[in-house]
């Protein structure tokens, strides 16, 4: 059991998450600011103003890498410190452009490779209030494409482009269920599509059409000189049938993983939504032009994995609701035969499952042919974890063998099943705005202590992350 010795392990945050600086240098607001003066919306109306300080912490956090060991860094850029409005017609702010190339500059001379995520969420509030943002079929690709340029065209040295994070996320969290920015419910008596029960299908269809404009952006206009690859991260949870014997759990195990995954990646990869998701919604999703699915069919250089767990899948008769968007189904912990999915001692709200893991990296090398995979977020937490002491939480056993099982279960995929994963970047490099959790849920495998100045203490899992790459890496 190995794993190639240019293989690429580090660590992974997002730009809202960790930055801070909110007024800084010309920044303009994000949706997620907004969001974040809602009352109720966050966890005890915590916001990003502050988080931990990385904009002014960039010295820091590469120390930090290096100290790790960690041989790349996934971050994601602020697309209002670019350009504060978000518009193609819109100023760009040199100073945010500046940041980052600086930053960039920085980590590639502590031998640290840069994957830079364009959009984790923090759209420029403006193009919300201006036409709607991700629901624009026409304005927001457009302005992404103009966004992505201005961006490719300043950094020229970062070789690895990812540009949407998780648009499951953006498009069910954001558009059905409101828990994220900008918090659009699917019961909503008014919408500007029509049907507030479809906001969610125009949201994912135009996110991935924007992916495609920056990929064509980027392959026309600058690869050529680059030699950079860019692709799109999605994410999605290991299935099992919750009863293996009844064919239909079985269909259901796989639907979800369609419904949640293959609604963007059979696009990206043939051209067309999932059969199971036509089936269910038929011209409820949005149909492709021919222009548009020139843009995306193909656009993939890599596949971006962010993977957290596992559940046991039950399918549903019946017809299902308008809003539904799981393929109905639904997720469990336990299967008929009582199983659980991760290990029950311990109150772990994401249960860790390594082997459906591997199932889903073998699952999907299966369905798109055994493209090059980064899993570019993988790690966990436990519920009330800021209730421990800092000693406590520096101990962070269940997080280390989280780890270990993980990597572990990774590398057989690569060498026993074939699969093609060429980098695992643990999410995440340190506790931060956990969205809204605000910061009571801690992902990090450091240690931000936020009522003394956002010091960083590497928790045990961040320090045995080298062990576990050197023993699973060929020398
Ligand atoms: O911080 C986010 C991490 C944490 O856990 C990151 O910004 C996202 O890209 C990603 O979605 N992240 C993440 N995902 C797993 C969340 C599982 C949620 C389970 C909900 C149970 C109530």
């Amino acid at each position: 059991m190995s794993l190639p010795a240019d293989f690429q392990w580090g660590f992974a945050t997002a730009a809202f998450q960790i930055e801070g600086a909110t007024q800084a240098d010309g920044r303009g607001p994000s949706i997620w600011d907004t969001f974040c003066k809602i009352n109720g919306k966050i966890a005890h109306g915590a916001n990003g103003d502050t988080a931990c300080d990385s904009y002014n912490r960039t010295g820091e956090d590469i120390a930090l890498l290096k100290q790790l060991g960690s041989k790349c860094y996934r971050f994601s850029l602020s697309w209002s410190r670019i350009i504060p409005l978000g518009g193609r017609n819109d100023p760009v702010n040199q100073k945010g452009l500046d940041h980052y190339r600086q930053f960039v500059d920085d980590l590639l001379e502590a031998g640290i490779t840069p994957f830079i995520t364009l959009y984790h969420w923090d759209l420029p509030d403006e193009l919300d209030k201006r036409y709607g943002g991700l629901l624009n079929r026409t304005e927001f690709p457009l302005d992404f494409e103009n966004y992505a340029r201005v961006v490719f065209k300043a950094i020229p040295k970062c070789k690895n482009w990812i540009t949407f994070n998780e648009p499951w996320c953006s498009s069910v969290l954001g558009y059905n269920s409101g828990y994220f920015a900008p918090g659009h419910t699917s019961d909503r008596t008014k919408s500007a599509v029509g049907d507030s029960t479809r906001e969610q299908w125009i949201v994912g269809h135009n996110c991935l059409v924007a992916h495609g404009r920056a990929v064509k952006v980027y392959r026309e206009e600058f690869k050529p000189t680059d030699k950079g690859q860019i692709g799109i991260t999605l994410n999605g949870d290991g299935t099992y049938p919750w009863d293996p014997e009844d064919p239909a759990d079985v269909e259901a195990a796989d639907r979800k993983i369609e419904f949640a995954i293959s609604w963007f990646a059979d696009p990206i990869y043939f051209g067309k939504y999932p059969d199971s998701m036509l089936k269910q919604l038929g011209d409820r999703l949005p149909t492709f032009t021919d222009e548009e699915r020139a843009l995306v069919q193909g656009s993939n250089d890599f596949y971006g994995m962010n993977h957290y767990t596992a559940n046991y899948v039950k399918h549903k008769t019946g017809t299902p609701p308008d809003d539904d968007i799981l393929g109905n189904l639904e997720c469990l912990f336990y299967s008929k035969s009582g199983e659980c999915i991760g290990d029950e001692t311990q109150s772990f709200w994401l249960r860790p499952n390594p082997e459906g893991f591997r199932n889903l990296i073998n699952w999907l090398s299966k369905r798109y042919g055994y493209p090059d995979i980064y899993v570019t977020e993988s790690g966990t937490s436990i519920k009330d974890e800021d209730k421990l002491s800092m000693e406590e939480m520096l101990e962070d056993d269940f997080r280390v063998k989280y780890f270990d099982d993980y990597v572990r279960a990774m590398a057989k995929a690569v060498s026993e099943d074939g699969c093609k994963v060429k980098g695992y970047m643990a999410w995440s490099l340190m506790d931060n705005f956990e969205w809204a959790e605000g910061y009571e849920t801690r992902f990090g495998c450091t240690y931000v202590n936020y009522n003394e100045g956002q010091t960083r203490h590497p928790k045990k899992s961040a320090e045995k992350m080298k062990e576990l790459f050197e023993e699973v890496m060929e020398k």
